[in-house]
């Protein structure tokens, strides 16, 4: 908060003075600098899917993928307006393939994780290699990676995107380019990582483990598969319900260097303990419904709807059916700089 006192002549005559000479006075300004806990901007918000979908569409009739490069809705917390952003660091956004669209080969230093909402028939291709992707698979696309997507199904494709903008954005690291031709020509067989290091098993390799993860699709079957057994056999968690983080197999720590992504099945009548951490969170619904209160602010989300959590405020889900709910913050970017923070319960 600024603080609103009132400044004496003499005084505000020091602070004009010195701002003159680009310097200002950090008693003025501590309290606003140095929060005693986290004060974010992005608001607990709410997306359905029912109303992202018609107006992705009518882009899709709009205007094509030459044209947009990514044809994609940005979702913008209202906390935020104009920024681009979900949450204070992510970025988020709704894209849509066309039955034989193609989008062109490019790349950033910002990374790039995919949950896929609808359609089966599309491919996203990183470094020389495609993966296919189904309804809930999560995909990622590292930081500095060719990539570029293709539709060759019957019916639209509609996935989530997630990305590190704001980060990269903040410490003025960002590059991009295009790639001369439209595709990154293939040189990889398709979904080759998947067989490499999606069956919990690593291929003998020598040298040190890259930035992010050598599997580029997590399927969702595979996922929700556990998930099962593990609501089975138990523990439930109060917080989470049970829930597995996507990570890299090599490392064990999270998919890529700033972001973390999880998915949690919360059973029918399932109702969590509060919970809070600083890693402001991007909810996306895999499966079922049920409703969410986030700060105070309740939530009734169904299949493919999208919701925000913002960094330490409380968050209770509860679930009228078996829900299944993918997320990611930028919690493994917090973790890396030792400021992560939760609390569980109301403590
Ligand atoms: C991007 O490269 C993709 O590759 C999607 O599909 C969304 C938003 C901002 C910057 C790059 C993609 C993006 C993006």
């Amino acid at each position: 908060m600024p603080d609103t006192h009132a400044v004496s002549a003499e005084r505000q005559a020091y602070y004009d003075a010195i701002a003159t000479q680009d310097l200002a006075p950090l008693w003025e300004r501590m309290k606003g600098l140095v929060a005693n806990s986290p004060r974010p901007k992005s608001v607990p918000a709410h997306w359905r899917y029912g109303a992202i979908r018609p107006h992705l569409m009518k882009a899709g009739e709009m205007l094509t993928t030459e044209e947009a490069e990514r044809r994609v809705l940005i979702i913008e917390n209202p906390g935020l307006p104009g920024q681009s952003r979900i949450t204070g660091s992510m970025y988020a956004g709704a894209q849509l393939l066309m039955p034989g669209e193609r989008a062109r080969a490019h790349r950033h230093t910002a990374c790039a994780l995919r949950f896929i909402l609808e359609g089966d028939g599309a491919y996203t291709a990183v470094d020389g290699e495609r993966t296919n992707m189904k309804p809930g698979d999560f995909v990622i696309t590292p930081s500095w990676t060719w990539h570029d997507h293709g539709n060759d199904g019957a019916a639209p494709v509609v996935w989530l995107d997630g990305l590190d903008i704001a980060i990269v954005n903040m410490f003025d690291a960002s590059f991009s380019e295009e790639y001369a031709e439209e595709v990154f020509p293939p040189t990889r067989p398709v979904n080759d990582s998947e067989i490499r290091y999606g069956g919990a098993m690593m291929p003998e390799q020598t040298g040190a483990a890259g930035a992010a993860s050598p599997l580029l699709n997590y399927r969702w079957e595979r996922a929700r598969e556990t998930l099962d057994a593990m609501l089975r056999n138990g523990p439930v968690d109060a917080c989470h319900g049970v829930k597995l983080h996507y990570t890299n197999p090599r490392t064990g720590g999270p998919v890529m260097p700033t972001i973390n992504a999880s998915l949690q099945l919360l059973p029918k009548g399932f109702r969590s303990t509060s919970y809070r951490s600083t890693d402001g969170t991007v909810f996306c619904v895999g499966e079922g419904s049920g409703h969410s209160v986030v700060g105070g602010t309740r939530i009734d989300w169904g299949h493919n709807d999208l919701f925000v959590v913002p960094s330490w405020m409380p968050v209770e889900h509860e679930a009228s059916e078996d829900a299944v709910l993918f997320s990611f913050s930028d919690r493994a970017a917090q973790e890396k700089l030792g400021i992560w923070r939760q609390r569980r319960g109301n403590a």
